[in-house]
């Protein structure tokens, strides 16, 4: 596998960055393994980037739109005939197994074709008008460069989320990818500059969030800062962008958690329960990382669930017999072992894992056990705080309420699952467990791209990303009155 040395992309070129220095990008699951080197940009680039961006929007905004979406659907076919390197460097680079990636590649291309299709609708409203002899509608119109700061644990997806709506709409982009996962962005930005998308419509400087992110936010030409990544960030992201009111789409942590009623089919509720604890090595915002079970099922989905955790092939994620991958890099290997042993000294019992992987091939990754603990009651630190990595809390309840009660007791409000036979507990759990996602009889990741995605509470900022809702940030209504009465009127006066 050869070193490759990547470039920004900015006004429809690849050029280095004006700070002359470079940054290597290793797979987690085998740091001797080299994805590429990649320019550790600088402030100077990123005015660059919004400098083409701010340009491009002029007349991006006034190609119609189904002209658009007519690129984007060229942009989707490629991506599609790409599928398999472009996940293939995805897990070379963010360490999940090839099965996933070849998930988030493809999750990149439902989005694409979405929102390719949305440009034959940008769909808007006419509507009566209280006088006579005059004509009420609405339409969306872009607002500007559009800043982007995207995680690594969706490296494709995630980007694919933010990039398709925003150019749909006519709004121009500059895209900081995360600094463990650039290539997978370097990849759709190749393919929409091969496809035709004019120069400076989309733009990529990497780097890491200081140097980069921080200019970005700043830049008082960009008008939507869209971030996904932790709580902590995103505070700071929304403070620095509240002086120019510079709108911020935020979509920040989770503490997801899985509801087991005594009813439930246990056997599925313990496949969703693996699936959404330690798919993605648990780094998914939506990953289950709590799990609570009515008393009467709690020692046999322990049990059960233990048996499959423990079973589980952890390794180097291009191996398709591989179950899961690694953490993302040694920060995220460190803070899940200090949570493994915060959960211990809390009093938390250890069901199965716990351990760094080491020996052989594990030497060269940052690899952990699957998880779990039992007996977390809501004061520890484990029940409240995201971990984002493979390490599953149980907690026991009794009632329904109470098991409502528990699911609500986070800071957060992403996703939530239920799994039980009885419809009127679903239906009563659908109402009242506040989040922006809600599954039954399913895990607890998994969303799909066409529904509104995003959460309540510390989660987000009250937007949504994905299907129509992503719309809703990268435009903003006009709304347009046409009078041909020939006469002055009057609203609210003259209507009588
Ligand atoms: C994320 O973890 O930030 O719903 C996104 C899911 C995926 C997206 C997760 N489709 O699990």
């Amino acid at each position: 596998m050869s070193e490759k040395v990547y470039k920004n992309f900015i006004n429809g070129e690849w050029v280095d960055s004006k700070s002359g220095e470079t940054f290597e990008n290793r797979n987690p699951a085998d740091k001797d393994d080299l994805v590429g080197t990649f320019q550790k940009s600088n402030a100077d680039d990123v005015k660059d980037a919004v400098d083409a961006a701010a340009e491009a929007y002029k007349s991006w905004r006034l190609v119609p739109a189904p002209k658009r979406g007519e690129l984007l659907y060229r942009i989707a076919n490629r991506l599609l005939a790409e599928k398999e390197p472009c996940s293939q460097i995805m897990t070379r680079e963010m360490g999940k197994i090839i099965a996933e990636t070849r998930g988030d590649t493809q999750e990149a291309i439902d989005m694409t074709y979405y929102m390719a299709g949305e440009g034959r609708r940008l769909l808007g409203m006419t509507t009566p008008s209280e006088l006579a002899n005059k004509f009420c509608m609405t339409v969306r119109q872009p607002l500007g460069v559009c800043g982007f700061i995207t995680p690594w644990n969706f490296p494709m997806a995630i980007p694919s989320w933010k990039s398709m709506p925003a150019l749909i709409c006519g709004n121009t982009v500059v895209i900081k990818p995360a600094t463990d996962t650039p290539a997978s962005v370097a990849n759709m930005v190749r393919i929409m500059d091969e496809e035709g998308l004019p120069p400076g419509v989309i733009n990529m400087v990497t780097g890491s969030g200081g140097a980069v992110g921080q200019p970005l936010i700043k830049d008082p030409r960009v008008r939507v800062l869209s971030f996904t990544g932790s709580t902590e960030v995103g505070r700071k992201v929304a403070e620095a962008c509240a002086p120019t009111f510079k709108h911020s789409c935020l979509e920040m942590g989770g503490k997801n958690v899985q509801i087991v009623m005594d009813d439930a089919d246990v056997d599925l509720a313990v496949d969703g329960a693996l699936w959404g604890a330690f798919g993605t090595t648990g780094q998914r915002c939506t990953a289950t990382s709590r799990l609570i079970c009515q008393k009467g099922v709690y020692e046999k989905v322990i049990a059960k669930l233990a048996e499959r955790a423990a079973k589980l092939k952890v390794g180097n994620g291009l191996d398709e017999s591989v179950q899961m991958g690694p953490c993302v890099n040694q920060g995220q290997l460190d803070t899940v072992l200090s949570y493994i042993e915060i959960a211990k000294k809390d009093g938390g019992r250890l069901v199965t894992g716990g351990e760094r992987l080491t020996g052989g091939a594990y030497d060269k990754g940052y690899f952990v056990q699957p998880t779990i603990f039992a007996d977390i009651t809501q004061s520890m630190r484990i029940w409240r705080e995201e971990i984002f990595g493979p390490v599953l809390a149980i907690g026991q309840f009794s009632t329904f309420d109470e098991a409502i009660e528990m699911a609500n007791d986070t800071d957060y409000g992403l996703s939530a699952s239920i799994y039980t036979k009885n419809i009127n507990q679903a239906y009563t759990a659908m109402r009242d467990v506040y989040t922006g996602l809600f599954y039954v009889n399913a895990p607890t990741i998994g969303a799909e791209t066409h529904l509104p995605f995003g959460g309540t509470k510390e989660t987000g900022n009250g937007h949504r990303e994905a299907a129509t809702a992503a719309l809703d940030v990268f435009s903003e209504w006009k709304s347009i009155s046409v009078d041909f009465s020939g006469t002055i009127q009057r609203a609210q006066i003259d209507n009588q």
